[in-house]
């Protein structure tokens, strides 16, 4: 049945505006008076600035509703073919300016609001950004959500609607402190709940063999729990096309039915207790990146919301006329690392113990739905559950897995005939010691495609964790290289800049970002280069006022902006750049008169709770912070800033006034990295090694527009096989013993040498991340950083000419590769009758 049929707005289009279409200020503005009188419920003059903001926001969520519903409408269509990307992390950022883009209602809305008297930046800087995750991965998927809109593909996302995300960071004392997110606490108008979509979901318990009415054996899962997952809908918007996607996130809760079950035999604490089990589940969002822990929290997250996504998923497709059989038709189901691969087992599950399918049937179809996105190479980041816990928590998938991994190993027997290491690797359950569910071999085993999100990172998944899979099937490996959104990264981030290049070449390249390449031509005009100029310095210019209020600390908006954002790890290696600051002001401790260029160095990012040595690398920070920022002789060429609570809204204020970009991994750790993508988009030169994506954008930009430094790869490989020994290096690099002997006498630690002892004890003897290795590299490259920057006219032309060129990084081009390579799904334009009718 088609539930839009018989609307009434479709079969009586608005011909004249109305408040909840209109777009003319007149009409926008009545809009906005509508929503605070009749959604707030306040008068004007009780209004806070957030109800202002929400009413706002309420205006334009009925300016995208006709085409969100006319896309929803297309996912029933029978052939319709449906991106669908579980992830566990969706970290979107705010939402109002980047729908105004995209509706191309920015102009109009800022009218309006301004003849309300109000100011447009207030409201918009008002809005809690969803921060629905860690990292570069929830915000990859967020840009490919934005993308598959506007490459007008139909696509749901389904994720979790964590009560808490990433926390909010606070600074005290140079430390980090972590508050609880409370995003939701005055209300979300992005959302729609959806109870009548709501699922079930098993948990614990056992399972038992019977028999079935047609005389089949079959088994049935006896849980212990019970819970409800209710959808959360929100739209995202394609840059002025109509297709409106949905990202479905899920909220648990108790099922009333069960509790009362409980009650009813007296038990109401335990029925309270299972209530709040229930809630917990989707409470809150695990804060660590790069680093698991078999929680078992954990474990029910994953499985919740796939196993509601894989549900809701086969009632649409038996709801657009479909048999099961040809679910692998309908949608394509992308696996945002392995945090969803339980979804290989759940779907066998669904399939064989609730819709009576085959084994042999359930597995074809399974294995030609899933593909898999592999994140990163770090071993302590490989899922891996212990069977126990695995067992009790999905007695019934632990079973499905045993019978996945009996029938695969026998195809393997074949193909390494007596090769029992091949077996023992491969085997989705790791037997070595205490016994484990290894998630990356379910996701290959399960998946018809496999990719690495940049091309060293893709090369090294084959040759080293999952070189095993690729001997036994190389065809499913390939390569995307990641990509960001350019609307969110430089037309909302960047207004200024925006305008400029569209100025010039006009503003194709917002879809078609290789257009600037329309640039290039500009890059040796002295006009355009002095604009270009201007505008960087003005976007500094309210960064520096933005450092101020924020840390009091007083930067120099002409000095060369150094930046390092991202989450903090040892293998991103802040401590490295800790140790060039520490360089440059020993410097000028011996020759307080020496000329060298003013920088600003600016840091930010979160730490996970629970590491230890990423935290006390934030206090390394702040403490030489504290002291280089306030030593007279350094007469304020050096300014060191690290700013609290990095996330997606200060990122689109930091990117655009950074010069330099800081991206110094160790060779061969950094997946793909995206914030180098955003960093050059908008004119800053990279500063990085031959690691992840900084391959692909140095290949882009020319090497002669990039500083490269340090040990490559392979070259880390051999020095850690030959027996690296930091010490060596220490002892035999006067410059760095300095440094470090700085450190260890308490200079930046108001005498206290036990403060960072930890820091240098690690970096002396084990540097697992060959920070000492590479000092010296990285001095000298910042040297020629430092001589470059003196010639601002040629500095410019590198920065116009890096923008120019980062039309590959475009989160366009990934997904339109991954349409094309892995999921084979078309675009398909979304007509809206009301406003097509309208136009007639
Ligand atoms: C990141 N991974 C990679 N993981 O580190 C980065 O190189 C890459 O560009 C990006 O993915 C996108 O491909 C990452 O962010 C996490 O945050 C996980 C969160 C959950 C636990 C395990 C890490």
């Amino acid at each position: 049945a088609d539930p839009l049929a018989n609307d009434p707005l479709a079969n009586c289009p608005i011909t004249i505006e109305d408040d909840r279409t209109g777009l003319s200020v007149e009409t926008l503005r009545r809009a906005l008076a509508d929503h605070l009188y009749y959604i707030q419920g306040k008068l004007p003059e009780h209004a806070s600035k957030n109800d202002f903001y929400l009413a706002l926001a309420f205006v334009v969520r009925d300016r995208l509703m006709p085409r969100w519903l006319y896309s929803k409408k297309n996912y029933l269509q029978p052939d319709t073919r449906i991106v669908s990307y579980l992830s566990a992390e969706f970290l979107l950022g705010p939402h109002l300016e980047n729908n105004l883009i995209n509706l191309d209602i920015q102009d109009e809305v800022r009218q309006a609001v301004q003849e309300s008297n109000l100011d447009y930046q207030v409201l918009i800087d008002q809005e809690e950004e969803p921060g629905l995750g860690n990292g570069g991965l929830g915000r990859l998927a967020a840009c490919y959500m934005d993308s598959l809109s506007s490459l007008e593909i139909p696509a749901l996302g389904y994720g979790i609607r964590y009560e808490f995300g990433i926390f909010d960071q606070d600074i005290r004392d140079g430390w980090q402190v972590e508050m609880t997110d409370k995003w939701l606490q005055f209300g979300n108008p992005w959302e729609i709940a959806r109870p009548s979509f709501a699922v079930t979901v098993k948990l614990g318990g056992h399972t038992e063999p019977y028999v079935d009415n047609q005389g089949q054996y079959k088994v049935r899962w006896v849980p212990a729990q019970i819970v409800k997952g209710i959808p959360y809908d929100t739209p995202i918007t394609g840059y002025k096309v109509n297709t409106v996607n949905t990202l479905r996130l899920w909220k648990s809760e108790a099922p009333e039915s069960f509790d009362f079950q409980v009650f009813n035999v007296g038990d109401y604490y335990g029925a309270v207790d299972q209530k709040i089990v229930s809630e917990n589940i989707s409470k809150v969002l695990y804060p660590n990146d790069e680093q698991v822990q078999g929680k078992e929290l954990r474990l029910m997250q994953q499985f919740f919301f796939v196993s509601c996504a894989l549900q809701d998923m086969i009632r649409i497709h038996l709801t657009s006329g479909r048999r099961l059989n040809t679910f692998h038709e309908k949608f394509a189901v992308q696996l945002n690392d392995t945090h969803p691969a339980i979804g290989v087992a759940e779907l066998m599950r669904l399939l064989i113990d609730e819709h009576d399918m085959a084994w042999d049937t359930a597995w074809d179809v399974t294995s030609r739905s899933f593909a898999f996105t592999n994140h990163t190479l770090l071993p302590e980041a490989l899922e891996k559950w212990s069977v126990d816990l695995f067992g009790r928590i999905l007695p019934r998938h632990l079973e499905i897995i045993y019978e996945i991994n009996r029938r695969f190993l026998d195809q393997v027997r074949v193909k390494f005939m007596g090769d029992e290491g091949h077996l023992e690797r491969l085997s989705l359950i790791d037997e070595s010691g205490h016994r484990s569910v290894r998630m990356a071999n379910l996701a290959c085993v399960g998946s018809y495609s496999i990719n690495g999100v940049a091309a060293l990172h893709t090369e090294l998944v084959k040759s080293t964790i999952l070189k095993d899979f690729y001997e036994l099937s190389p065809e499913k490996f390939n390569n995307k290289t990641n990509g960001v959104t350019p609307r969110r990264w430089m037309v909302q981030a960047n207004p200024r800049l925006t305008n400029l290049i569209s100025s010039k070449i006009g503003d194709n390249w917002i879809k078609h970002l290789h257009e600037l390449k329309g640039l290039e031509q500009y890059a040796d005009d002295p006009g355009f280069r002095h604009e270009w100029r201007q505008i960087k310095l003005s976007i500094k210019r309210d960064l520096a006022e933005h450092i101020q209020r924020r840390t009091g600390i007083t930067v120099n908006p002409e000095s060369m902006f150094d930046v390092l954002v991202k989450r903090i790890h040892e293998y991103k290696r802040q401590h490295l750049k800790v140790l060039h600051i520490i360089t440059l002001y020993n410097r000028i401790k011996a020759n307080p008169d020496i000329d060298l260029t003013p920088r600003t160095f600016i840091f930010g990012g979160k730490a996970a709770p629970g590491y230890a040595m990423a935290k006390l690398m934030i206090k390394f920070v702040t403490s030489v912070g504290d002291v280089v920022n306030n030593d007279p002789d350094v007469r304020d060429r050096l300014k060191v800033v690290f700013l609290p609570d990095y996330n997606v809204t200060f990122g689109q204020r930091v990117y655009p006034a950074a010069e330099l970009s800081e991206q110094i991994s160790t060779a061969g750790k950094e997946a793909s990295g995206t914030g180098n993508m955003k960093f050059s988009m908008n004119g800053a030169l990279t500063i990085g090694t031959l690691d992840g994506a900084n391959i692909e954008i140095r290949e882009e930009v020319g090497a002669e527009n990039f500083f490269l430094f340090g040990l490559k790869t392979p070259e880390v490989q051999e020095l850690k096989a030959n027996g690296y020994n930091p010490w060596d290096y220490y002892d035999s690099n006067e410059t760095l013993k300095a440094v470090l002997d700085l450190v260890a006498h308490g200079h930046f630690s108001h005498g206290d040498p036990e403060l960072f002892r930890p820091l240098l004890d690690n970096l002396l003897h084990h540097d697992p991340f060959v920070v000492l290795a590479d000092y010296q590299a990285y001095i000298d490259c910042q040297d020629q950083v430092d001589q470059a920057y003196r010639d601002q006219d040629n500095w410019t032309r590198m920065s116009i000419l890096n923008a120019a060129r980062t039309g590959k990084f475009s989160s366009d081009r990934s997904i339109s590769e991954y349409c094309e390579d892995i999921w084979k799904v078309k675009p398909l334009p979304v007509t809206v009758p009301i406003y097509d009718q309208a136009q007639a």
